[in-house]
């Protein structure tokens, strides 16, 4: 008699890396991120096909009451003087929360409710962030290193990208001291 298959999905908490499918991925390169950075003359002067971030999910469903689990792998760089960044967003179902875990590397999470007021949490190896529902985040690398991030969010979540798209309320910039916020 076969034994049954009980291998379950597998990730490097090292690297991020999920050991194998099925996977679905998206590369979000600079060309699609335009209007995102600070600099936007910056932006246009790099080349467009440079990958930015990549996120790895499984492939499960997306029911009421089920489970996406994801890294976000966000290479470190600069545009003009302000960090690579993930485009960031609300979920469509507002409500919905969120849990993200840094894995490597190390960066900023930022986070900004319904009322536009903003904080940062310090993302690093083991840092654990539980993003309330009705609140935008974005991944911030400010280090020199890949940051990796696996975050698990309901399958109905959904991403509103329209809703920031005057941008959060402070960005981070390169300084003296590794970076320092700007108000727009
Ligand atoms: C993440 C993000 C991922 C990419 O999986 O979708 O980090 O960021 P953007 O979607 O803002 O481009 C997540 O928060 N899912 O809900
Ligand atoms: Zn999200």
């Amino acid at each position: 008699m076969n034994l049954p298959d009980i291998q379950p999905p597998q990730v490097d908490w090292a690297s991020g890396a999920f050991a194998d499918g099925p996977l679905l991925s998206k590369s979000t390169r600079l060309r699609d991120l335009a209007g995102i950075f600070a600099d936007e003359p910056a932006r246009q002067q790099l080349p467009g096909e440079q990958v930015i971030y990549d996120v790895e999910m499984l492939a499960t469903s997306p029911a009421e009451g089920e489970l996406y689990t994801g890294v976000t792998h966000l290479y470190p760089g600069r545009v003009g003087g302000e960090y690579f960044m993930t485009r960031g967003h609300f979920h469509a179902r507002r409500e919905q929360g969120e849990v993200y875990f840094g894995l490597r590397g190390n960066g900023l999470l930022l986070l900004q409710n319904e009322q536009g007021e903003a904080r940062l949490e310090k993302v690093f190896t083991g840092s654990v962030h539980i993003i309330p529902g009705f609140t935008a985040h974005r991944l911030i690398n400010t280090g020199g290193e890949v940051l990796s991030a696996l975050a698990v969010w309901p399958g109905v979540a959904g991403h509103d990208y329209a809703a920031l798209a005057n941008g959060f309320a402070l960005r981070v910039m390169v300084s003296s001291e590794g970076w320092e916020v700007h108000h727009d």
